[in-house]
């Protein structure tokens, strides 16, 4: 079944079965955002019918690249990676963040994001639509879209402050910090 099927069936799903609300981290990684994508992304994502519930534009550093990819980094691509998502293989330091939330999100973002490898993803997806391989081996796969229910609270978390999202997703606690300077709008 194509994704773009499968996406169909699943709206059709949605209602009679009772699906779990989840949310899920997207990034637009830099090679989305180079190449003028980010529009035709979130028109694909917004297929699914999930709600926006947090976005900003990120300078990705490289302790929050280690971070958010810390389970590969013992996989041969890892540096790559760290560099590619800082977006120094395209000259556009930035990602773009948002979180989605809504029934089996985590699920259907996956499906319209395809396969990890965009060679291998389904041409109807957004990895098989703009993604590619480059010469040097890096997959350059456009979004990031969370896994699993554990890793999204996770990346959620790591990408996010709680004043950042509009509702209330995870506890907090509340703190007062003494002598911490900030920025503020002069
Ligand atoms: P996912 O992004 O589909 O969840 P992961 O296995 O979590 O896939 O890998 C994270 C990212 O690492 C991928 O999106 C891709 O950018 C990169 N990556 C994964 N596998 C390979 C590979 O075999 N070669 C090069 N890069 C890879
Ligand atoms: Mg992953």
């Amino acid at each position: 079944m194509t994704n773009e099927n499968k996406v169909k069936e699943i709206l059709k799903e949605r209602g009679k079965v009772k699906e779990k609300v989840q949310s899920t981290l997207v990034l637009i990684k830099p090679d989305g955002l180079k190449k003028s994508l980010t529009g035709n992304i979130l028109t694909k994502l917004s297929e699914a019918r999930l709600v926006i519930i947090a976005s900003k534009v990120v300078k990705v550093s490289p302790e929050l690249a280690k971070e958010h990819y810390k389970q590969l980094a013992d996989k041969p691509f890892f540096e790559d990676l760290i560099v590619y998502i800082q977006g120094k293989y395209h000259n556009c330091e930035r990602v773009m963040a948002l979180v989605y939330q809504g029934p089996n999100a985590i699920e259907h973002v996956r499906y319209i994001a395809g396969s990890t490898n965009p060679e291998e993803a389904d041409p109807t997806s957004i990895r098989g639509a703009y993604g590619r391989i480059t010469t040097k081996g890096v997959y350059e796969n456009v979004i990031h879209a969370s896994s699993d229910e554990k890793e999204s609270e996770r990346e959620i978390k790591l990408w996010f402050k709680p004043e950042e999202i509009v509702v209330p997703l995870y506890p907090t606690v509340q703190v007062t910090k003494k002598n911490v300077h900030s920025l503020e709008w002069a």
